[in-house]
């Protein structure tokens, strides 16, 4: 793929997100669950640095870590910031007819229109921590929890009498779950949008011509400050960042809106993002007006990933700073899980079939 389609189906997609759904980009590119979370430069770029590290020590750790504080806000569920990662899943046949069985049949006859089995997995994996999240956060059994769309093909919990707010992501090597519990007496609902992103350019053109092709999607000062960084690498990092933000942000308030994307303009705060701590302190400002109900996280999943959730109605005093994303594992994601439907071995012989995409 040349740069320019690159940049084009880059556009496209964000423009989903900003300016109502691209139906052509829906239909032909690939079918897609999720429009906007679907891969978004992952178009945009020609080479891909083949980075499948196994992590089974470190997974380990994780897994521990997680479990532990799942059982600390097993009590009071708030916050659920959860990743999958996809590049190292090896799921057996077991595996992905078990995954299958748990998930509406609706849903399984969407996903099985994906033409590749990257897609495949990622909403497949999108589903199962939808359901996880829901069981966690609500007590809900799994064979209880029933989700639905709403008109724009966004998902939401159908159950009576569960206040529950999520959104889902995936790029690069993962799925993400962002959630959260809304609380019964509260105000203002908050709501939620989450974005990950992938830090790398493999252009081809230099970075400064890709910049100038993106010129009109960020405000004036925001190209200051990503211009501002001194290495290349830096400059990319803070261009990620910043696109994450801005679709952190769009993926909140929802498809359809009309936004010229130089008017949401983020001032980022601390230069640097980490793994296991998130920070806070990027403020939007939409046109020109500085935004006082809305919050952002930063951090990373791993050193190549970036991720931003916009909260919006959070209390300013409401510490977030303990929202990194964890690692959540196959088996956790299934754990406890009551299959809905029958085993299909048709159904995931098919999806075995299906072709993965070239540019990997
Ligand atoms: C996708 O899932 C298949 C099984 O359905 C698995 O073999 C493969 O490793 C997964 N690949 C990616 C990129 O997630
Ligand atoms: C996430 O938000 C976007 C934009 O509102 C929406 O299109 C998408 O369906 C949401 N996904 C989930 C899983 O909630
Ligand atoms: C959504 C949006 O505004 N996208 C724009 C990003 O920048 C390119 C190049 O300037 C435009 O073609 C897109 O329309």
């Amino acid at each position: 793929m040349t740069l320019a389609t690159g940049i084009v189906a880059l556009a496209l997609c964000l423009g989903c997100g900003i300016l109502s759904a691209n139906a052509e980009y829906y239909q032909k590119d690939y079918y897609s669950e999720y429009n906007c979370n679907e891969p978004l430069l992952e178009h945009a770029k020609l080479t891909a640095t083949s980075q499948l590290r196994e992590r089974g020590p470190e997974n380990a750790r994780l897994n521990e870590h997680r479990t532990a504080r799942e059982h600390r806000i097993g009590m009071a569920v708030r916050h659920v910031r959860w990743a999958f990662d996809l590049a190292s899943w090896r799921p057996t046949l077991t595996d992905l007819l078990l995954a299958t069985a748990c998930i509406q049949p609706e849903e399984k006859l969407r996903l099985a229109k994906f033409v590749f089995r990257d897609d495949f997995n990622a909403s497949l994996i999108g589903r199962l921590l939808m359901r996880r999240f829901v069981h966690v956060a609500t007590g809900l059994e799994y064979d209880k929890i029933e989700f639905d769309r709403d008109l724009k093909g966004k998902p939401f919990l159908k159950n009576q009498g569960f206040e529950v707010e999520f959104n889902v992501s995936h790029q690069g090597r993962y799925s993400v779950l962002a959630g959260l519990v809304v609380e019964k007496d509260c105000a203002l609902k908050p709501t939620i949008g989450v974005d990950v992103m992938k830090i790398e350019y493999g252009g081809g053109k230099p970075l400064g011509e890709f910049f100038r092709l993106m010129n009109r999607n960020f405000s004036e000062d925001e190209w200051v400050y990503i211009k501002g960084q001194c290495e290349e690498q830096e400059q990319l990092e803070a261009f990620m960042r910043n696109w994450c933000l801005k679709e952190s942000y769009v993926k909140n308030v929802g498809v359809g809106i009309t936004v010229d994307l130089r008017k949401v303009s983020f001032a980022i705060g601390s230069k640097e993002l980490h793994t296991k701590r998130v920070v806070c302190d990027s403020k939007l400002r939409l046109n020109d007006e500085l935004l006082k109900d809305w919050r952002f996280e930063e951090s990373l999943i791993d050193k190549d990933h970036c991720v931003a959730v916009a909260l919006k109605n959070i209390p300013a005093e409401e510490d977030l700073t303990g929202n990194f994303f964890e690692t959540v594992s196959f088996a956790e994601l299934v754990e406890g899980h009551k299959p809905l439907l029958a085993i299909d071995e048709n159904y995931c012989e098919d999806i075995i079939n299906k072709e993965y995409k070239k540019m990997k």
